[in-house]
Order: structure tokens, then C-alpha cells, then sequence
């Protein structure tokens, strides 16, 4: 009998272990050591590459306006306070005279957004681990992330793929709807791109239609969004992609179809893959314009211990 149990105890212990040892993501294939993620896959070659998709001379900024009223996700804020008078001078014979500002904000995750590698982890049974296994413990400072803020993410020139799935479907896309590998497929091969040939290093944005509602309704804007579920983003990872970005506020299908599921497609694209997200993006200039590859430049603003970036990335065609 006691045999049996400690046998019983044994093979559990061996399960569990097993499926824990499954679970581990790391070490990363950019090197046991990296934080910067996908962003080393923009090679020489990739640079080359988006350059010469600079054709027409035509830039499109990728950011919103960053203001108070801009939909914010949860409880996060955005105050811009001015010195409402002269911050200084006049000084000199020159009598220059100057104003500041000063913005209290989550800096990074406000707006139009880059999602860094420290900001999303996974709980585990062995505690909270983020990209390429790194803890919790270690990761956590008073001051900002000790590992993995964004100033470790390298600057991104490389191309980018629009794709168009509002113009796909013939509407906007409604918020819950999961975006399939088959739509990802269908709305490329209506643009006239063979979707097999997405690449390591590429920028993959999503044109869903949903930023049309940004500072109209911000309230449905924020209730819940179109965007992929966890099989189109193993499918982009799988490719190998740098970024993925979208017009809505988290790239992912909110509310998750299984409604036990809380944003498991950042978890798998940041944590897993080291893949970057970009939310908030102005897609619709270049959706207008039937674009479908261009360059994508962007570098994250360096702030040490950030886990997002604000900034105006540019599609260039
Ligand atoms: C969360 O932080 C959960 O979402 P987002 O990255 O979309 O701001």
C-alpha cells in the first residue's frame, strides 16, 4: 500500500514536472541572455528591403494624437500640465523666454503604443516569468523594470504589411470577432500578396476599421475590439514577424471567444516569442490609399525601465 501511494506521489511528481519543464520558453532563440527580442531580426538585408519598397515618396505617420481625450484602457492617465506663463526669462539681451510642460502618464502604455517585453508575464507554478524565462523578482525596481525595458529594444527599419480586413469583410470588423489565419490569408490575397511569403523581421499591421471609432465613441472603442486570437498569432510567429500592430487598443480579440482567457495573445506573442505589439495605430491613410507593403521605421524612445513606447513610427512608400 505504501509502496503504491509513494508510487502514485512519484509519477504525479514526474507529470508535473514534465508539463512545467513543457511549459518553459526560454531560453530565447535570440540568446539565453537577450531583451531585445525580435527586434535583432532586423538585418542589413531587411534595411535593404524596406528601402527599396520607397517608391512613390509618400510618408504616413502611424501615431494618434496624444491628448486627454483619447480612449484610455482601465484606470491609466494622461495629464499634460503646461506652466500656463513662461516657465523662464527673459534672460540675456536677447530676452529669451521659454515654456515647459510636465506630463504625468503611463508613458508607455497610452495612445498609440509599442508594447515592450517587460510588460506582459506569465504567472506560473514557479512564479512570474516573462520573456526568455526571466523572474519577476528580478525584473521589478522602484525606478523601472530592472530588465527588459525598452531601451533595450534596437531601432526598427524594415517592411512593413498592411492588412486591409475591413475592405476583406466590406465593414468594420466587431469587437469579439477573432481573426482567422484563413482571414489574415483571404484579405493579403485580395490585396494581391501571397501571405506565404511574410518573413523574419517583417511589421504585420491589422486595418480592422475599429480606429474609425477613436474619439467618436470612445466608450465602444474601449468596451471590447476585432483582433487576432492565439492561432493567427502562433501562424505570424511562426513567420517570424518583428511587430504586430492594429487599429484597436490591444491587437488581440477582446472579449476572448473562451471567455476564460484574459489577453493570451500578448502573453504568446511578448513573452513566448519575444514579438513585439503595436496598438492604437493609425491605419487609415495607408488603407486608403490600397497600400499593402511599405518601410516601417520606429524607434522606441529609450526610457531605461519603460514597458511600452509612445512615438510616431512612419510607413514610408
Ligand atoms: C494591457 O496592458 C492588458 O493591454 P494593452 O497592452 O493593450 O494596453
Amino acid at each position: 500500500m505504501l509502496l503504491r501511494s509513494g508510487i502514485v506521489v512519484a509519477l504525479a511528481l514526474v507529470l508535473t514536472v514534465g508539463a512545467q519543464a513543457q511549459d518553459r520558453w526560454w531560453p530565447s532563440k535570440h540568446g539565453p541572455d537577450d531583451q531585445a527580442g525580435a527586434s535583432n531580426l532586423i538585418t542589413p538585408e531587411k534595411v535593404k528591403q524596406a528601402a527599396g519598397l520607397v517608391r512613390e515618396g509618400k510618408v504616413y505617420p502611424l501615431a494618434r494624437v496624444y491628448d486627454g481625450k483619447m480612449p484610455l484602457f482601465g484606470s491609466r492617465v494622461f495629464a499634460l500640465r503646461a506652466t500656463s506663463g513662461l516657465a523662464g526669462g527673459p534672460v540675456g539681451d536677447n530676452r529669451v523666454i521659454w515654456n515647459d510642460d510636465f506630463l504625468a502618464t503611463e508613458i508607455g502604455q497610452v495612445g498609440t503604443q509599442f508594447d515592450g517585453l517587460g510588460h506582459i508575464g506569465i504567472r506560473t507554478a514557479e512564479g512570474d516569468r516573462y520573456y526568455n524565462g526571466i523572474r519577476g523578482e528580478d525584473l521589478h525596481g522602484a525606478e523601472g523594470l530592472r530588465k527588459l525595458g525598452v531601451e533595450h529594444v534596437k531601432p526598427f527599419f524594415t517592411r512593413g504589411i498592411l492588412v486591409n480586413l475591413e475592405a476583406y469583410k466590406g465593414q468594420m470588423l466587431e469587437a469579439g470577432y477573432e481573426i482567422t489565419v484563413e482571414d489574415l490569408r483571404g484579405a493579403l490575397q485580395k490585396q494581391g500578396f501571397d501571405a506565404e511569403t511574410i518573413s523574419s523581421g517583417d511589421v504585420v499591421l491589422l486595418h480592422t476599421g475599429w480606429g474609425s471609432l477613436w474619439g467618436k465613441d470612445n466608450r465602444r472603442f474601449n468596451a471590447g475590439e476585432p483582433g487576432i486570437g492565439i492561432a493567427a498569432a502562433r501562424w505570424l510567429a511562426g513567420k517570424g514577424v518583428a511587430v504586430v500592430g492594429a487599429d484597436t487598443w490591444a491587437v488581440e480579440v477582446v472579449p476572448n471567444p473562451d471567455a476564460k482567457q484574459a489577453f493570451p495573445v500578448h502573453q504568446e506573442l511578448i513573452a513566448r516569442n519575444g514579438i513585439f505589439l503595436h496598438e492604437n495605430v493609425a491605419t487609415e491613410a495607408l488603407a486608403a490609399d490600397g497600400a499593402t507593403e511599405f518601410a516601417y521605421s520606429f524607434a522606441p524612445m529609450p526610457i531605461r525601465g519603460a514597458t511600452g513606447s509612445p512615438g510616431n513610427a512612419l510607413a514610408l512608400r
